[in-house]
């Protein structure tokens, strides 16, 4: 299968499941519902839980009962855009070509649509009865440090705190591993965790994310300069607004480019030996650092 088409195919599986796992809106508590559909089940690449299940596909053979927890990891970021776009964090007035929740609904509801997210994805992980009890632990203390204080959360303060002051590369290298990279690599880790990778394995898995999840976002800083509004499908140069440093302020489009290269050909050599028999994370890494939107 065409790596385009693997792509197609694992986002509508993940849509399909997302969708029974979020109640419909015929239920008394339907804006709570409508309004968590509205951005979870929105026309995002779904790139963390398909890398999820590519993991589970390359270690096994077979990413059936790693389903359910890619689905928590999308319902992890897609929480993180709900509260990142408020008017407190990054004030964006759009995402995905479509206006923000907070401008649907209002900011209450958006926070509060935030935290159902939050709190539905270890819901999910806790009932992956698939999974033995180890693994669901596993998976539940793993999210709880790459979206939390071992990750996301943690670069999000330090982003906030950084707003308006000029930083060195080491400084936002610091702040986007943890904000962008973190998530990335619990997507790899959650492959692992089901295939019951070897700690060997796990180690590969978090370096590749690391590298990749680095490219991600300098790719994403690039494309926030060089893409129209509508292409990118959120405020073009938010960050900009925002008096954010970003690699293409401190770099410049062609030497961060150069580095998200150079990150990626390090992260396929990283990831090589456990790639043998299936080339899907490879191929995705390497989309993923080449995309264009
Ligand atoms: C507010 C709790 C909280 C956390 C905020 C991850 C994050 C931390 C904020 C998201 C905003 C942002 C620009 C993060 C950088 C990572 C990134 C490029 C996110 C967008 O991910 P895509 O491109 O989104 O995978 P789609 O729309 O395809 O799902």
């Amino acid at each position: 299968m065409e790596i385009q088409q693997y792509l197609e195919t694992q986002a509508g599986r993940i849509n399909a499941h997302l969708d029974q796992l979020v109640p419909s809106s015929e239920s008394a508590f339907k804006l709570l519902y409508t309004a968590a559909r509205y951005s979870l089940l929105g026309p995002g690449k779904r790139l963390r839980p398909i890398l999820t299940l590519a993991t589970a596909e390359t270690l096994m053979g077979d990413d059936r009962t790693a389903l359910s927890p890619a689905c928590a990891i999308e319902m992890i970021h897609s929480y993180s855009l709900v509260h990142d776009d408020l008017p407190c964090m990054d004030n964006d007035d759009f995402r995905r070509g479509r206006p923000t929740l907070h401008k649907v609904y209002n900011e209450g509801h958006a926070v509060l649509t935030g935290d159902y997210l939050l709190t539905r994805a270890f819901e999910v992980l806790a009932g992956a009865t698939a999974l033995s009890s180890e693994q669901r632990i596993a998976l539940v203390a793993s999210l709880a440090k790459y979206s939390g204080s071992g990750g996301m959360i943690a670069g999000q303060v330090l982003d906030i705190e950084s707003t308006g002051k000029s930083l060195s590369l080491e400084e936002l290298q610091l702040i986007h591993l943890n904000k962008t990279a973190a998530l990335i690599i619990a997507s790899l880790e959650f492959g692992g965790i089901v295939a019951q990778a070897s700690e060997q394995q796990l180690h590969l898995l978090r370096d590749f994310g690391q590298k990749i999840g680095l490219a991600f976002q300098i790719v994403d800083d690039v494309l926030d300069v060089t893409n129209s509004a509508e292409k990118h499908g959120k405020t073009t140069s938010s960050d900009h607004a925002n008096q954010k440093t970003t690699y293409v302020s401190l770099l410049g489009v062609e030497k961060a480019k150069e580095i998200a290269e150079t990150l990626l050909k390090s992260a396929l050599e990283v990831i090589a030996p456990l790639c043998k028999k299936s080339p899907l994370l490879p191929k995705i890494a390497t989309l993923l650092v080449s995309r264009k939107k």
